[in-house]
């Protein structure tokens, strides 16, 4: 079996924060769990960065940088971020490639032909802040858009249109046959509330913009950002057998684009739509919206130099479980570092191993297995059905058990009296450590290889190691 995994492309008008790494460092987790499973040739995750947006081209123009230019170097700050903080993806996708213009042209002249575009005028009201149109029931009590807070733009055009207002049956149908089309349940209720309550018609394409993808029949007319950003999967997707298992992570704000207008693409050009899809929460960074107005926007670069990436994604990644929303406080990811990570990881290591080699020189005692297969099925069988911070917390379970019985045996007391009793306890603590270690090539992937080090070989355990610094406060 194949598996393809995706992040939503980010937007690139600005700097990654911790909201974007939370779901690229998920989805590199869930990838990094199948490619265990599976072999790395069988899993392929892509991620990358949605360029042909008004946003892009404002920020360009701001800073008096030539577009293309400001997109190199955008493109390259985004890429580098997900390298510096251990994300292993395949493939990093940028929507001004040829490869994937090639592949919009593709799909928009097989949904053209299918009948499903057609001229039109539009007259309404747009948000370049969402890349998206607003209805007048969308806006808050001051006219603005309300994740925005300005007022949206009106706009009056000639418009290509995708006639959506069809696939209201066929989406029902879809959802009906396939419940992971969106998970968790609440999101694929909303969407279904959504769809059923009907669809219109929408725009697709703006006359005479500056930037983006001009449509393949119309050259005067450039095609909608989303429009053409959802097509990134196809673009990047190695080959038909990947797309299969195709799984699309993102978060709550843009289920309407993948679960709606995706899939509806995807009907008319007659391809088949994704396997899964999952729409992840939002957090408030000490119960606040993060936001550069309120200057509490966190750099996941930042926490990495300081932590390192395993704690930045342990600790983003445990704050609450995947698919729901909730808050993130420093102090908190500075605690779980320091009980955690340090106190509990890092010092139970670090401990089994001195006194191995302190009371065994170093010798390894001969290992049970049983046990084991079980902790590692539960932590398998939660990642299989994406529940990442249930999954970390077998992980920490498993430290501290181990913890509380090297506390509760004291087996270096125990090995001055009766050393072959004291054996025991190290054989069964080993045990513990060898199944953290199996947990960590996917949770902690850069610890995983300094773990491995010091579980040695069948013979003799490795040197000890301080697997988590102490960090300044
Ligand atoms: O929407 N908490 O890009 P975008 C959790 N280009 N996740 C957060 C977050 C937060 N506070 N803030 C952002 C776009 N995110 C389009 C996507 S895909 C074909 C095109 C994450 O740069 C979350 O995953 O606005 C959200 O869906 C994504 O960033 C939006 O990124």
């Amino acid at each position: 079996m194949k598996k393809f995994f995706t992040t939503p492309i980010f937007y690139i008008n600005d700097v990654p924060h911790i909201g974007h790494a939370y779901c690229t460092l998920a989805a590199d987790t869930i990838a990094r769990f199948w490619r265990k499973k599976l072999g790395r040739e069988n899993v392929f995750f892509l991620t990358g960065v949605d360029e042909n947006s008004q946003k892009t081209v404002d920020a360009a123009e701001k800073l008096g940088e030539p577009i293309e230019k400001y997109l190199q170097k955008m493109a390259t700050i985004w890429r580098e971020t997900w390298e510096k903080c251990g994300i292993d993806f395949d493939d990093f996708i940028r929507t001004t490639e040829p490869r994937h213009v090639r592949t919009v042209h593709e799909i928009l002249q097989k949904i053209y032909d299918a009948g499903d575009i057609f001229p039109g005028e539009y007259s309404g009201l747009y948000c370049t802040g969402c890349e998206s149109f607003l209805k007048k029931s969308d806006l808050d009590e001051h006219g603005n858009c309300p994740a925005h807070k300005v007022p949206p733009q009106k706009i009056q055009e000639k418009n290509y249109f995708f006639r959506l207002s069809k696939f209201q049956k066929p989406l029902l149908e879809l959802f009906e046959k396939n419940p992971k089309l969106l998970e968790p349940e609440k999101r694929r209720n909303e969407i279904l509330s959504f769809i059923r309550g009907g669809l219109d018609d929408i725009s697709i394409s703006r006359e005479n913009a500056e930037f983006g993808i001009p449509l393949p029949w119309d050259e005067s007319h450039k095609i909608y950002v989303w429009f053409d950003a959802l097509i990134n999967y196809r673009s990047g997707c190695p080959s038909e057998d990947f797309w299969k298992n195709s799984c699309h992570f993102l978060g709550k704000d843009i289920t309407r684009f993948h679960c709606v207008i995706w899939p509806a693409m995807l009907i008319s050009a007659g391809i088949s739509t994704p396997a899964e899809e999952f729409a992840h929460g939002f957090f408030t960074v000490d119960g606040e919206k993060m936001s550069k107005s309120l200057d509490n926007v966190i750099s996941p670069l930042e926490l990495s130099q300081k932590f390192g990436n395993d704690a930045l994604r342990l600790g983003l990644l445990s704050a609450f479980e995947f698919g729901n929303d909730g808050d993130f406080s420093f102090a908190q990811f500075e605690n779980f570092y320091r009980t955690k990570l340090a106190g509990g990881v890092g010092n139970l290591f670090n401990r089994v191993i001195v006194l191995i080699h302190k009371f065994l020189a170093g010798k390894k005692p001969e290992n049970l297995n049983a046990e084991n297969d079980e902790i590692f099925k539960n932590f398998e069988k939660l990642l299989e059905t994406k529940k990442i911070r249930s999954a970390i917390e077998i992980f920490f379970e498993t430290v501290d058990g181990a913890n509380e019985l090297l506390n509760s045996t004291e087996p270096w007391k125990l090995a001055k009296v009766d050393l072959p009793a004291a054996e025991k306890v190290f054989a069964k603590l080993l045990q513990k450590l060898e199944i953290l270690a199996s947990m960590a090539e996917v949770l902690l992937p850069e610890t995983f290889p300094k773990m491995q080090k010091m579980l040695g070989d069948e013979k003799k355990v490795g040197a000890p190691e301080i697997l988590f610094p102490p960090v300044e406060k």
